[in-house]
């Protein structure tokens, strides 16, 4: 064969593969150490200087041409496995998600976000505080005596110090209170230099913890209180507000409301506020809805408010049972238990 021929064969081999490794191979079949125009440079010796110049000027030609071949198709298998690299991550950012499940809130969550907005509507601010709450602001300033069963190991989470031993005075919050004794605390403060302070209003939604665990108690459940302190707050404003309230969240304009005398550590008056449905299922049956009172002197005391000269009242509920009766659920442990087969039916 002459160099031409190899140089045309040597073409054809190199765009035949697609392999950037087996073109490497047939590289060596034309320029490695026994390559064909390596084999024929070799026999240049024996020639004569004129057929010499003649036939080395012809390999070298057939060389070049190789190498220009075999350059262009190891740049073309490199571009090609470039794009082929590219399409495969190729990302479209317009292209909607993949989710296949719709999110939505929790049915608590969702009961306690008509109840905030309904407060809001009538004046109410929404406040917050911590789960771990220290004695003072849970149970003293709450007129909770030293023997309170609430105040059992019994009854309440309290923390562990670094000993491993019980702190006495910090503990998971029993109720939302303390969230409205903080409150009380800082309006003081913040109001001190007038010679009388605003009006508070404020409600305190929130989880609460107590040791009790069965189908209507939950070692972690949810509170609103709600609170309205003045110069003039009176039980009949309690009413009016309460039963406004109950009959726009129930959307029932006709639904019966009736205060019954009770006791709260924290209240006096204080009183158990139940409601009669007029109809559906639950038709005529009171039930027992809310807690309510006017504010003890001793918790205006405690915060530095001065029970001469203001009063008010409070009130506490449990969202978690508005939406057990709202969607008619009987266990209450059903929504903290995080089966996503229940939950999924309120979304
Ligand atoms: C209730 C019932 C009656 C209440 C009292 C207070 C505070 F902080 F002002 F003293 N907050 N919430 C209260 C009163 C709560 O729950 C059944």
């Amino acid at each position: 064969m002459n160099p031409d021929q190899i140089a045309q064969e040597a073409a054809a081999a190199f765009a035949a593969t697609n392999d950037p490794d087996a073109l490497e191979q047939i590289k060596a079949r034309y320029l490695g150490r026994s390559g064909q125009i390596t084999e024929l440079l070799k026999k240049l010796a024996g020639l004569s200087p004129e057929e010499k110049k003649s036939a080395g000027a012809a390999i070298n030609r057939a060389k070049t041409a190789i190498e220009a071949a075999l350059n262009a198709r190891r740049e073309e298998l490199r571009r090609q496995a470039l794009e082929t690299k590219l399409a495969d991550e190729s990302l479209d950012v317009t292209l909607p998600g993949r989710g296949e499940t719709r999110s939505g809130l929790h049915p608590v969550t969702r009961t306690l976000e008509r109840i905030e907005a309904l407060f809001r509507s009538i004046g109410f601010e929404v406040a917050d505080g911590p789960e771990i709450e220290a004695d003072f602001q849970n149970f003293t300033a709450l007129n909770m005596p030293e023997d309170h069963p609430a105040r059992s190991m019994h009854d309440t989470f309290f923390l562990l110090d670094e000993n491993g031993q019980v702190a006495g005075d910090v503990l998971l919050r029993t109720h939302t209170s303390p969230i409205q004794v903080r409150y009380m605390q800082a309006h003081v403060a913040k109001y001190a230099h007038l010679p009388t302070m605003p009006e508070i209003r404020v409600i305190a939604p929130g989880r609460v913890y107590r040791v009790d665990s069965d189908a209507t108690h939950s070692p972690m459940f949810h509170q609103v209180e709600g609170l309205w302190i003045g110069e003039d707050v009176s039980f009949a404003d309690l009413k009016g507000v309460a039963a406004d309230f109950l009959r726009r969240f129930f959307e029932s304009d006709d639904l019966q409301v009736r205060f019954r005398p009770s006791f709260f550590p924290f209240t006096e008056p204080s009183a158990e506020i139940d409601v009669a449905f007029m109809s559906g299922a639950l038709k005529g049956r009171w039930l027992e809805i809310a807690g309510c009172g006017m504010v003890h002197p001793n918790v205006l005391r405690h915060v530095g408010i001065d029970p001469e000269k203001y009063l008010g009242f409070a009130f506490g509920m449990g969202p978690d049972r508005l939406t057990m009766l709202r969607y008619g659920v009987n266990d209450l442990r059903l929504f903290f238990d995080g089966d996503l087969r229940f939950l999924r039916q309120f979304v």
